[in-house]
Order: structure tokens, then sequence, then C-alpha cells
């Protein structure tokens, strides 16, 4: 046995809550190591009673790693340990203080222990995520509503944007497509910051309490919630609490008083007077962003503030929910405070960190319900877009990534392809909309929130920052309605499946370019299968045998032994 690779600990996301008398236990172990995982388990006050057993399952396999789950239902308080049978026919005992070969005394102090199941340590998340699918919106560019708040001197709709470019978006333009993003099957909008700023991106607030006029008013916010909700959707906004702009009245205090201002400790400021540029003399966000002065949240005055203004658009317009800008950048103890008061004024708003990376110090419950899942991301770009990694490789990132967490902040991941930062997915791909679509596939079928940047659904492309950001397509000439369709159809599959939605995950198949995997919710089972190469690729015929195809995107030939899959093809099998 492998002992060197097998895990444990009695905390997320080896164990954790499902409810007050429901514990979900996990093991790791080497690949193909462990034959058989038990857990034997008992009230850890009732030295005298018999423990009982439950054997594990097998719930996911990568190139590294064996994952052993299972769920042990008590009154609150659990001793355990683990029995494990490995492939070469070892049996050890495994508990908190190691490895024995010998059962150990009912009494014995080396257990695992869950001491008591608390209740406000049970991370719930919002009733509407396993529904959910969220449309990414960047304001300024998805369409005109009202031409009266446009910036002076807007560019033509449609022309190549610099760093610096206004078309003139607005949230009329939202309300005025509301009926598009209904028909498209979406039930949720992201929309990147709307309060007053100076830049198109709006990342560098002014005045957290007022609409950008070049946006609209308190009133036009008001309408497009109002509606939204009408329309079955809800509406997440973007909190920028790392930094705030330039012009913010706190940091201008500064500006203008120095260290008599009463607002001189909201910031980390160097030396006085301040200087900006690429010198500047306060700490910013990034290194040089001098219109982006850093917020000092330690500052329970900060933190008192932009509390207030979490609560002020939950209450005032009815948000649904905010995607946290910079997120791994502010100290834990306050997005612990945020989430409080964000589930106090609405329980079941979500809150989404922005963290591009392994973002699991936030996500145990305490702080964020999920994060934009970019690990995600980035396997899909290497494996769909560029090609760049094997089936087995992409596996093994996504089983990592998935492990990392508990099943239920999975499921409130963002699980994006596109965002208003990076290069958009159909460049990376080469302009090739049939690897797009295998992607969207996964994507879809995949545990977690579907994610569509405005435009992707249209076939739009665009580079790095700003090209990423170009005016959303109206014109449905120049839009590729195939895409369109293909999302909607994928949309429509989702909304119709428990499983999707629900479902545990199984990777069935993961080598060379296929991937093939099933999701599971109760009795019902969907099989996803994609062969993402240009060349016609077999699998076993048993993940087709006696099902129905019913994506429609290609067809495949059975023989007893095989099914043959055609170049760039995706099969979802119930
Ligand atoms: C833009 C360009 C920059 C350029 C800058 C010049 O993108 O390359 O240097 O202009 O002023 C906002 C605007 C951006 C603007 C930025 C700075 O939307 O257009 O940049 O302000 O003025 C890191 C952070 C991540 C952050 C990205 C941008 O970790 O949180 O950088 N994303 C959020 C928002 C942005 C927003 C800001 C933060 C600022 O989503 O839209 O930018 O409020 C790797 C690194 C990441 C890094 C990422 C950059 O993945 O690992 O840490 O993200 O690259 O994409
Ligand atoms: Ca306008």
């Amino acid at each position: 046995m492998l002992r060197q690779a097998v895990f444990h600990k009695s905390d997320i996301p080896f164990a954790y809550p499902l409810n007050r008398d429901e514990l979900h236990i996990v093991l790791k172990a080497a690949s193909h190591d462990i034959k058989r995982a038990y857990v034997f388990y008992r009230d850890r006050y009732e030295w005298k009673s018999k423990f009982k057993v439950k054997q594990m399952y097998l719930s996911h396999s990568d190139e590294l790693f064996d994952y052993f789950e299972t769920t042990l239902k008590l009154k609150k308080k659990f001793a355990y340990y683990f029995y494990l049978v490995s492939r070469d026919g070892e049996k050890l005992y495994y508990t908190e203080s190691g490895f024995f070969d010998v059962k150990l005394p009912a009494n014995y102090y080396g257990y695992f222990q869950f001491p008591y199941i608390c209740e406000k340590d049970i991370f719930f998340s919002p009733s509407w995520t396993n529904d959910c699918i969220i449309y990414q919106i960047f304001p300024e560019r998805f369409f005109n509503g009202d031409k009266s708040n446009d910036p002076d001197n807007v560019a033509i709709w449609g022309e190549k944007p610099g760093v610096d470019t206004f078309f003139g978006g607005d949230l009329q333009g939202i309300i005025d497509k509301i009926d598009y993003l209904k028909d498209l099957g979406i039930n949720a909008i992201y929309l990147t910051p709307i309060f007053l700023s100076p830049t198109n991106h709006k990342y560098n607030t002014t005045d957290y309490y007022t609409i950008d006029p070049h946006f609209g008013d308190l009133e036009t916010a008001k309408t497009l919630v109002k509606k939204c909700h009408e329309n079955g959707i809800k509406v997440i906004f973007d909190a920028v609490f790392n930094h705030c702009g330039y012009e913010f009245f706190a940091f201008q205090d500064v500006v203008k008083n120095g260290r008599n201002s009463k607002y001189w400790d909201w910031f980390n400021i160097y030396d006085y007077p301040i200087k900006t540029g690429d010198e500047c003399n306060y700490e910013v966000f990034s290194d040089h962003e001098w219109r982006m002065p850093k917020l000092m949240t330690k500052n329970p005055e900060v933190k008192k503030y932009l509390l207030d203004v979490a609560k002020y658009w939950l209450q005032e317009v009815d948000i649904d929910g905010w995607r946290l800008d910079v997120a791994n950048e502010i100290d834990h103890s306050f997005w612990r405070d945020f989430r409080e008061t964000v589930k106090s004024v609405k329980p079941d708003a979500i809150i989404i960190g922005e963290v591009m990376h392994d973002a699991s110090p936030w996500l145990r419950g305490d702080q964020f319900d999920g994060v934009m899942n970019y690990p995600f991301k980035n396997a899909l770009t290497e494996f769909f877009a560029k090609r760049s990694i094997s089936a087995s490789k992409f596996n093994t990132i996504l089983t990592e990534n998935l492990m990392r967490h508990m099943k239920k902040v999975n499921e409130c991941m963002l699980n994006l392809i596109d965002s208003h930062d990076t290069e958009r997915f159909l460049t990376m791909a080469d302009e090739n909309i049939s690897r797009m679509k295998l992607a969207v596939v996964f994507q879809f079928t995949y545990p977690g929130i579907p994610y569509i940047y405005y435009g992707d659904e249209v076939g739009m492309i665009g580079g790095v920052d700003p090209d990423c950001r170009r005016c959303m397509i109206w014109d449905e000439n120049n839009q590729n309605k195939d895409i369109y369709n293909f999302y909607k159809k994928l949309i429509s599959i989702r909304k119709n499946s428990e499983e999707l939605r629900y479902g545990d995950i199984k990777t069935l198949y993961a080598k060379d370019s296929v991937i093939a995997f099933e999701r599971r919710y109760g009795h019902k089972i969907t099989t996803i299968v994609i062969n993402n190469s240009d060349r016609s690729l077999k699998v076993p015929s048993q993940y087709f045998k006696n099902k129905e195809e019913i994506l429609d995107m290609s067809s495949y030939q059975l023989d007893d032994k095989y099914a043959i899959l055609e170049p760039n093809s995706a099969y979802i099998l119930k």
C-alpha cells in the first residue's frame, strides 16, 4: 500500500457536514492502489458502543489519485477510522495517529474525530444556484438604449475599442434586451461595475452610491432589476472593494489635507504630498495603477463603509448577489463579516469571488459561495481551444480542482470559458467553431453554473483586453446563428435534466483526445462523450448501448465492442 499517498483530515474538503446529522467523508489515495475502503464510526462519547461500518465508493480517479467517499449518519459527534485493503493484498487500519496492522481498542485516543456538527458551520448555498445559467454583461458594450446619456465623442458602435473608448452602452440598453436574454434561456446576469467612475470599465469607483450617469440613474437600476425579476432573471452587481478610484471622496480629502485628513488611515499612504503616476507614493491595485488607491479593509471605518454599500444595493435595488473584484487581496475577516451582512439582509443572495487560482481558502463556507472558476476556464482553453493537453491531463486538472471543495461549493462555481479580462475563447481556438461547441457541451454538462460572456453566443471574437470588450453584435447578418442555436439547445437540455444540475460526476474514460463522463442523480444517468480531435476515434461501446443520443450534433457507428466517433464530435446520451 502506498501509505504516503493515503490522506484524510477531519476538515474541509475531506470531512464536512451536509446537515445536522450527516457527515460527508473523503479519502485520497494513490491511483489504483486501494481496492476497498471502509469507515468504522460511532458517537465519540459512546466508548462502549460498537462501531458501525460503511464501505466507501470510488468517486474519482485521475493520473495521480483515487478518491473514496461516503456519508455517515449519526447525531452530530463522530469518532471514526478507516480500514483499507490495497490491490497488493495489504490490509491496514488508518487513524488520525497513522497506520496500524491490528484492530485498536474501542477507547483508543487516536481515532479521527469530527467533534460536533455546529449549525453555523454547515454550508448552505443559495436555493437557485443549481438551476442558474448566468450571462456576463459589460454594460458599456452591450446595447445603447439611451443616446441622451452618451459620453461626449462616443465611437461608432462596432468600431475596434481602445483602452479609453466609449460607445454609449447603458442600463436602458439591457432593459431593452431582456427579451433577447429570456429567449436565449438564461436566468441570471452579472454586470461589471456600474457606479460613478471616469473609465469605460468603472473599476475605479468615484462614488459607490451613484449609478454612473452614462449608464442611467437609481430609477433605471431599479427598473432593470424589477423587469429582470419579472422575467425570472437574477441580477448580480460587481463589488470593487479592494480599491476605490482616485476621485473617491475620502482619497481626495487625503490629497487635500494630508495627515490632517480623517481618512488618512483608509489608505496606505507612504508620503505626502500625494504623487500620482508610475511613482505614486501610496498603495494601489496591481503595481502602477495610481487611479486605484487600495482601501485598508482592516480599518473598521472602511469596513463599515463598504458593508453599508453592500447592504444598500441589496435593500434599495433588490439585487440578488455580488461578484467580488480582486477578492483574493482583501483580508478573510472582512469577507466573513461581508457574508454575515449580505446573508442577514438577503439569505438567498449569492456571493461570488474573483479568484483566478485555487480559491479554497475563501470557500470553506464562511466567505464566498463560489468563485469565477478560472482553473476550469484555463483547463478548457488548453484542452478544447488550444488542444495542448491530453484528455487524461485535462481530467486530472479538473478532478484536482473539483476535490478541493465541498460538493455544494462546486455547484456554485461560475464555470466560465470567457470573461472581460481575457482573450475570447473562439479567438484562442483559431476561430474554429466546432472546437468551441465541444467546450460548450462540456461547460453545460459539468457540475457548476454555466456562464456565457456576452457575445460568445453569437460567435464574437476578440484579443486581450480591451479587444475582448467589443460592442455586442446585434445585426443578425453578422451573428453566427449556428453557435447561437447550439447554446439554446444546450441550455434547454440542461434545464430538462436534474442529473446535469444536481448530480454527481464520474469520469468514465479519459485517453488521447476523448473524454467521457456520466452525471448521476438517483436513478437518472446522463453520459457525455466528446471526441476532441480531427480524427475518427473509438471508445468502448457500452457508453452508447441502450441509450438515446439527445444532442444531435454528430453520428456514430456501433459494433459489439466499440463506438466509432466522428471527428470533433460530442454526444449526450440518456
Ligand atoms: C487594463 C489592462 C492592463 C493595463 C491597464 C492599464 O488589462 O493590462 O495594464 O489597463 O491601465 C480594470 C480594467 C482593466 C485594467 C485594470 C487596471 O477592467 O482593463 O487593465 O483595471 O487599470 C489580476 C487580478 C484580477 C484583475 C486582473 C485585471 O488578480 O483581480 O488582474 N481583474 C479584476 C477585474 C478587472 C479590473 C480589475 C480587477 C481592477 O476583473 O477587469 O481591471 O479593478 C494573470 C494573473 C492574475 C491577473 C491576470 C490579469 O492571470 O495571475 O492575477 O489578474 O493575469 O488578467
Ligand atoms: Ca447611452
